[in-house]
């Protein structure tokens, strides 16, 4: 189903604007030409707008920036990351469906994404602004074979992913530890990594993504504001959501790839030489304590270490938010 409108997706983008007969097409697809009127018609329903001429046959009109399932695999240049696709108009959180496919046993990779949140969440209860206008709202079930504890070093290897992204589109971002990511002092995407497991067996890890990508200065409520940026707003012009989705999605493989493989040092590494946070002073507030001091880096666990200014001492910041 899916690789035959695949197939016509693509012969019908190759064509540019002209026109291919019903009967070659379900010649490339391997299908007869009810089949490809089907299809066709199924493919109208996602958005894709699909003219037909009597005579000349099928020719597609550009793509709309819609982010369905047929739209995000063409072109995907991944093995597992983003191959099994949910895609939706508008839902409360894309977390919840997919802490819900996880438990029902999705496949490693397997991606939920919305044009739209009505409840999206950040972390401590915080809401996430995720409006219909030109985000990428998203989350990811991925299954590694490490213990519960190393579960926060996704959360600096999504951020990795997601600077690599967009400095491949040409805007500087950096990271700020743990989990923002933020263009000339504004946030530009969060991540949000929720843990399914038991105390020594992770069955999922659901990691959520938001990035701003179209919305312009008064697509942000009053309160984000002044402190929220978008790629279109540093770049002064639209992305294509789907070709930026579909990088990042390729970087979040290879460097998930690379710390299965590899362990945690190339990617604390990539995370050390994008961080704004090392080397600057920062006051850390967690749920226990608020200490402020030179940021020197992270360990091995993805874990802040501060030399508290106080006490001279070295300190572990494992959760909470930073000021610098
Ligand atoms: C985060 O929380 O940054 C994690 C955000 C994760 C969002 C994704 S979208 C797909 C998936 N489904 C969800 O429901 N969530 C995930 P935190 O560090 O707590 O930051 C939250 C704070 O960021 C808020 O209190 C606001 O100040 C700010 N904020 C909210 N929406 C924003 C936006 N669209 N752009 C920039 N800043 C925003």
């Amino acid at each position: 189903e899916q690789s035959i409108k695949k197939q016509l997706v693509h012969a019908l983008t190759n064509a540019g604007d002209g026109y291919i007969s019903g009967q070659y097409l379900a010649e490339i697809a391997g299908c007869s030409r009810t089949a490809v009127w089907k299809h066709i018609d199924a493919l109208r329903k996602e958005g894709f707008e699909i003219e037909a001429v009597k005579k000349k046959g099928y020719r597609i009109l550009p793509r709309k920036d819609r982010l369905t399932e047929t739209e995000i695999l063409i072109g995907l240049k991944t093995d597992f990351i983003g191959r099994s696709i949910h895609a939706y108009e508008s839902v409360p959180t894309t977390q919840t469906i997919a802490s819900e496919l996880a438990a029902k046993g999705a496949e490693n990779g397997t991606l939920v994404i919305s044009e739209e949140q009505t409840e999206g969440k950040g972390r401590l209860q915080r809401v996430w602004h995720s409006p219909h206008q030109g985000g990428l709202w998203m989350s990811l079930i991925v299954k590694p074979d490490i213990p519960p504890y190393q579960a926060p070093r996704l959360t600096l290897l999504t951020a990795v992913a997601a600077v690599l992204a967009m400095r491949e589109m040409g805007v500087e971002a950096g990271i700020k530890w743990p989990n923002d990511v933020l263009v000339n002092g504004k946030k530009i995407a969060g991540i949000l990594t929720e843990l399914h497991a038991e105390s020594d067996q992770i069955h999922s890890v659901v990691i959520g993504i938001g990035i701003n990508v179209n919305q312009q200065p008064e697509d942000f409520s009053t309160d984000i504001k002044s402190i929220a940026t978008s790629l279109a707003i540093e770049k002064g012009e639209n992305l294509d959501r789907v070709i930026f989705l579909q990088s990042f999605l390729a970087k979040f493989e290879d460097l998930y790839v690379t710390f299965l493989a590899e362990g945690f040092s190339p990617i604390k590494e990539q995370w050390e030489r994008y961080s704004i946070t090392i080397g600057k002073r920062v006051t850390a507030t967690t749920a226990q304590k608020s200490l402020t001091g030179y940021a020197r880096g992270i360990n091995e666990d993805g874990a802040l270490v501060v030399k508290d200014e106080h006490t001279n001492e070295e300190q572990l910041i494992y959760s909470g938010d930073i000021t610098i």
